[in-house]
């Protein structure tokens, strides 16, 4: 290198080595320098949503320094590196979680208010991405932050949709889906790569050749080329240096698409096929629990899995390079791919044809390489869920992958019948192709297959996994099954979401507790004392109240502050059992019109509130809507329910809603037949937050009540494993139905909640006859009522209810996403934290 060279690198490296400053002059000079030079606005009065635009700004240049410096670090390093393949991320809105994160929350307010803003309506102004239907998605954006937090090296891929999941409306009492374009303003925390773009093929056919070797090999051609295009967004940690990436991927058209064209000198076609090539990241499919098997969805997962593997294959081979040591055997030491849910298996045959066709390896090689590369992790025993694709169809869209299946599958045979010798039930079973018309293909088999490690999210999922789903896979590699328990980041769902209480933790240990949720656990004998439980219940008040306002403010409605808030906020889906809730409302409902003004005086005042979407196609789901509205209409305008019963559906859920729900909950539901929510994470966020649950013994229910104390759960229901045996006796001995039962569903029948015109209710109630009641809930509501009359009761009793809260809260570490991480990372990854620390110079 000459001279020249060199001192231009320094003089270049001393010119972009220091961090900015993060004191307050300095922080308002970054804003104003945002309106003035990024926003080019001046001398107006600018409204919030300038000053959100020019705050986002302002934080995403002190992202983006630690997120380079982090990137180039772990690159030096040559760390094994994780990267977390995920169709949906739902990451919330990005401006509080930064400066929090960051440390400059304070700061920022201050810079702020000094000028006459105020950060929380700042904040307010961002549009919240929705790229994810519910749990799956919100569980891999809490992955993401503590990936960051505890310094893994690790990157998410995903889907930069343009349409993220719909906006619900209720109109005329009824879900109205509008699209979901939350780009309009631009989006400033992200970073769009130009220079990071791959072509994916769809179609074509392929072509088979001798080598030099004289092997034959395949070559797939022909068809057409999109390209995916990069958009990166900075995943900061708390409390650390290191900012971990997100990448996003764009389908756009290629070049090819013109010269085709333009030489058929066919104008409207060529725009045309622009189009389709744009429309594959067009939208997120809204479906939380069904296949729909549409073509659309397999290209965007080849789409999103093509471009992710070329580009973790650039940085593989880029790391080859450095150190002459490292070969392509070695990439799963520097490699591990988790797949969320079978959405992105396709990666699986997608690599062993990277590794086939492009670096011809043998198979026994390639195969080896890939399934240690690979892990899949399952979130749904549901069957309608289960992702199958027709075997036409994948020859269609891609001939390659589809002929590397067969092969997968053939050799997998050959193993299994070694093992198993005629036996052929076995082996439909255990085939990745379902022998239908038209033939399926099995995802969760081949993910099970082509990974090393497969994972439940809950003990009693993983155990129904092993049972139900996967039998024969067990048998074979009882090694490859695992547990992972599901976990929430305290830093969305405590630090930011619930100011009053985080502030109370600090007070009393110091805040260590957010990187360490263990450290909250000596607070549980402040239960005893009666000054602490006064604290405690004033930042509940706070966080009711804040509920109060908004309600008020958004929706004209006002509820009894002291009233107990009671709220099921998830998906909406038979198996999630809303209609036990609102039959449990209904209920409550006769029972205040019945009773005498005595009876009333005793009885407890609450608070219903619902939420969530439901899947467009889902008629169950969307008569559900419908009815819990209708009820709501009729409570509400009852003046026997006065302060005693509200009940309200919120429209439109999503992660900001959550993050002013959850801390203002007394009771949580969680009512899913047993068996058939394989986790859930709201219910961790509700504890965590101080409030208690009404649960069946489900998914993480079981080990929250395990880690918190049966004795502070409320739990009811037919058992996991009775589901069963119950579901075959109701055919021939249909249970009695509870009077109850019997009354709340004839006021519905009737009329009392008005008469939709389709039977809407009817179809809701019919589902839940003695005879066919699949999702047992007429089985399971007198043990409901039990389990909320009890909640009722101890609800009464402040003190002693205000001690259960405090102890469940501080005993909830385990369901910390940090915990969740380092058992992926130990048992999974085998990858260690690389902890980034810039030079003392620097910061
Ligand atoms: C999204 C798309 C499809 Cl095609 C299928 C399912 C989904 C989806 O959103 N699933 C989902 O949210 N599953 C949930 O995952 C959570 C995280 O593991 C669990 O807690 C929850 O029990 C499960 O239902």
């Amino acid at each position: 290198m000459g001279a020249d060279h060199l001192a231009h690198k320094e003089l270049l490296w001393k010119l972009s080595s220091t961090y900015l400053p993060n004191d307050v002059g300095s922080l308002q000079r970054s804003l104003v320098r945002h309106v003035e030079y990024t926003l080019a606005r001046r001398r107006y009065k600018l409204d919030d949503n300038t000053f959100y635009q020019a705050t986002a700004h302002s934080v995403r240049d002190r992202l983006i320094e630690r997120w380079t410096d982090t990137q180039q670090y772990s690159a030096k390093v040559g760390a094994k590196k994780v990267y977390y393949l995920s169709l949906e991320f739902l990451i919330g809105r990005s401006l509080g979680n930064a400066v929090s994160n960051l440390g400059l929350r304070g700061a920022y307010a201050e810079a702020l208010r000094q000028i006459g803003y105020n950060l929380e309506d700042i904040m307010s102004e961002e549009k919240e991405p929705a790229l994810g239907n519910g749990g799956l998605g919100r569980l891999a954006s809490c992955f993401l932050d503590t990936l960051a937090t505890q310094n893994y090296p690790a990157w998410g891929y995903g889907i930069r949709y343009k349409y993220g999941m719909f906006e619900q409306r209720i109109l005329n009492g009824q879900q109205v889906e509008f699209p979901d374009y939350w780009l309009t303003d631009g989006n400033p925390w992200e970073v769009e790569r130009l220079d990071v773009q791959y072509p994916v093929r769809l179609f074509g056919h392929v072509r088979e050749f001798k080598d030099q070797e004289g092997n034959t090999r395949y070559a797939w051609q022909g068809g057409e080329v999109v390209m995916a295009q990069a958009y990166d967004t900075p995943i900061p940690g708390y409390g650390t240096y290191n900012t971990n990436n997100m990448r996003l991927w764009s389908s756009k058209p290629s070049h090819e698409f013109d010269l085709a064209s333009f030489n058929a000198g066919n104008y409207y076609g060529a725009v045309e096929a622009k189009e389709r090539c744009e429309s594959i990241t067009s939208v997120l499919y809204p479906n939380d629990a069904t296949d729909e098997g549409k073509r659309l969805r397999l290209k965007q997962q080849y789409f999103f899995v093509s471009a992710t593997l070329q580009d973790i294959f650039r940085r593989f081979k880029k790391s080859v390079g450095r150190t002459a040591t490292t070969k392509i055997q070695d990439m799963p030491k520097k490699v591990a791919i988790q797949l969320n849910d079978t959405h992105p298996a396709i990666a699986i045959p997608e690599l062993m044809r990277l590794l086939l066709d492009v670096e011809y390896l043998s198979w026994e090689e390639a195969w080896e390489i890939s399934r240690n590369v690979f892990a899949y992790t399952n979130h749904t025993i549901l069957p309608e869920a289960m992702e199958k694709w027709s075997v036409p169809m994948i020859t269609e869209l891609l001939p390659r992958h589809m002929q590397i299946i067969y092969e997968i599958n053939h050799r997998f045979l050959l193993e299994v019948q070694k093992l198993w010798p005629n036996d052929d039930t076995r082996l439909s079973a255990m085939s990745i192709i379902e022998e239908s018309t038209p033939k399926m293909v099995r995802m969760s088999n081949l993910a099970v297959i082509g990974s090393h490690t497969v994972n439940g999210v809950a003990m009693i999922h993983t155990k129904l996994l092993k049972s139900t789903l996967f039998p024969d896979f067990l048998l074979m590699w009882p090694e490859k099954f695992i547990n992972v328990t599901n976990g929430v980041t305290p830093r969305r769902w405590l630090l930011q979401a619930n100011p009053a209480l985080s502030s109370i933790y600090t007070g009393m240990v110091g805040p260590g507790w957010v990187n360490d949720l263990k450290r909250l656990e000596p607070i549980k004998t402040m239960a005893q004392d009666a000054l602490f439980r006064q604290r405690w219940r004033a930042a509940k008040q706070t966080n009711k109240n804040a509920v109060v306002d908004w309600l008020y403010k958004t929706m004209g409605i006002q509820v009894n502050p002291n009233a107990l808030f009671d709220m099921q906020v998830k998906r909406i889906h038979e198996y999630k059992r809303q209609l036990l809730n609102v039959l449990g409302i209904v209920h409550r409902y006769a029972e205040i019109t019945q009773a005498t003004p005595e009876q009333r005086n005793q009885m407890v005042p609450r608070v219903c509130i619902m939420a969530g979407k439901a899947a467009p196609g889902y008629v169950m789901a969307k008569n559900l809507i419908m009815l819990v509205c209708a009820v709501s209409e009729v409570v509400n305008a009852d003046a026997a329910c006065r302060d005693l019963l509200k009940v309200i559906f919120i429209p439109n859920f999503n992660v900001s809603l959550a993050e002013l729900l959850i801390p203002a909950s007394d009771v949580s539901q969680h009512i899913s037949t047993a068996g058939l929510e394989a986790s859930g994470t709201g219910n961790m966020k509700f504890v965590m937050n101080g409030g208690l649950i009404v649960g069946t013994m489900d998914g993480a229910n079981i080990e929250i009540a395990q880690a918190i104390g049966e004795h502070n759960m409320f739990t009811f229901g037919a058992k996991a494993s009775e589901v069963a045996a119950i579901r075959r006796t109701m055919s021939h001995h249909p249970p009695k139905i509870d009077p109850r039962l019997q009354r709340a569903t004839q006021m519905i029948r009737s009329g009392v909640f008005g008469k939709p015109k389709d039977g809407e209710y009817h179809q809701l109630l019919d589902a839940i006859d003695p005879h066919k009641d699949v999702y047992l809930t007429a089985q399971d509501f007198p043990s409901y009522l039990r389990a909320m009359d009890e909640a009722d009761a101890q609800f009464q009793l402040e003190e002693k209810w205000t001690a259960k809260c405090i102890e469940s809260a501080c005993s909830m570490w385990m369901f910390s996403s940090d915990r969740t991480i380092r058992e992926y990372a130990a048992k999974i990854w085998n990858v260690e934290p690389l902890p980034f620390r810039p030079p003392k110079h620097q910061n």
